[in-house]
């Protein structure tokens, strides 16, 4: 009699094995066909992060639980805010003000709703707003300060806009998130990774199979030789880089209303450029055309044309309009790959 109960055959086992191994390759394909992977870019401090939060606003709103987790970020960025008006503190300063800040970060003083009235008062009184309107103060300073009662609050839950101008440092390694594209294709995966400029060539090719680039360019950079060079030398680096041969590039140029005010007060762009054909009253529009085609002159990858789109990026309403419009610009690049249309 043959023995039924006989133990499975290395045949045997070796088809399941491959069966296995087809089914998650059928898996992987099927997940690969319904999304599009998106890399954010762009030179430090561009406003990669804002971008990443904004699209958690629109498209996958922040639970009540990751709101929560803010919170300490959210009351250090008082702090911090506190910190940036040392200078113009007058000599009668209560002390107990003076004691926030030398208080560390992590200690919660901020968060007493009494030192918040303190602060609170002190910041509404005219002399220190007449003071601080002479000071080009970031937007997060006047905000957290603006702010401060409803953060001290003990029931307070950060708002969107807290959440956007919330300082982290250092920023996380990796933020991922899906959005949703169109019908058929429901998924854009966009990938912001902290970028270490000097290590791009290590870690760029970890995401050799990415569909889009979103290089964010801040505008104001172009006072800063410095900060100019990072973003040129980036962009230049995409551009070239093997990696990204089969990219579509696409530039989101924030941070306009700041840059036409720089230009028109304090940096002109002829004196960055003296040499250009750049004159001293030229427009808004058109030193943004000036500095884009440099970014233009440095695209040796024989791609012609770069998708653009100017925003400010702590504006919701704008982000969502330039995000439908990029989505219509992704779906027709596709089209055009897949069936030449
Ligand atoms: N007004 C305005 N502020 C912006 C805009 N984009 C970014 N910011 C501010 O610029 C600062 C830097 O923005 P981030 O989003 O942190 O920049 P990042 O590219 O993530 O910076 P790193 O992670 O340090 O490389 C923050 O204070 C933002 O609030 C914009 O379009 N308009
Ligand atoms: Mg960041």
């Amino acid at each position: 009699m043959p023995n039924l109960k006989r133990r499975p055959t290395t045949l045997y086992l070796a088809g399941k094995v491959s069966q296995a191994i087809d089914e998650a390759l059928r898996e992987n394909r099927k997940a690969r066909s319904t999304r599009e992977e998106v890399l954010v870019l762009g030179a430090p401090g561009s406003g990669k992060t804002t971008l990443m939060r904004q699209l958690r606003i629109i498209y996958d709103p922040y639970t009540v639980r990751e709101r929560e987790d803010f919170k300490p970020r959210i009351r250090s960025s008082v702090l911090h805010a506190l910190r940036q008006l040392d200078s113009l503190l007058p000599a009668e300063t209560p002390s107990e003000i003076l004691k926030i800040l030398d208080s560390s970060p992590s200690e919660t003083l901020i968060s007493t709703e009494d030192i918040a009235t303190l602060i609170h008062d002190w910041w509404s009184r005219p002399d220190v707003q007449n003071t601080s309107s002479h000071l080009s103060l970031a937007p997060s300073t006047t905000h957290f300060l603006d702010r401060i009662l409803p953060i001290a609050a003990k029931d307070y839950l950060p708002s969107d806009t807290d959440i956007l101008f919330c300082h982290m440092d250092p920023s996380p390694a990796l933020v991922q998130l899906d959005i949703p594209f169109s019908e058929g294709r429901p998924f854009l995966h966009c990938t912001c990774v902290r970028q270490s400029l000097r290590s791009i060539h290590q870690w760029l090719p970890i995401f050799g199979e990415m569909s889009y680039i979103i290089f964010v360019f801040n505008l104001n950079d172009y006072e800063d030789a410095e900060d100019t060079r990072k973003t040129f030398d980036l962009w230049e680096y995409i551009y070239t880089s093997y990696f990204t041969r089969y990219a579509h590039i696409y530039l989101i140029i924030n941070k306009p209303s700041s840059f036409a005010a720089k230009l028109s007060n304090t940096h002109p762009l002829n004196s960055i450029y003296p040499d250009s054909e750049v004159t001293p009253d030229i427009t808004p529009a058109a030193a943004q055309e000036f500095l884009l085609r440099r970014f233009a002159d440095r695209d040796c990858s024989g791609r012609r044309g770069i998708s653009r789109w100017v925003v400010d990026l702590m504006d919701t309403e704008g982000v969502r309009v330039m995000m439908r419009n990029l989505m219509d610009e992704l779906v027709q690049t596709r089209m055009v790959m897949v069936c030449g249309l």
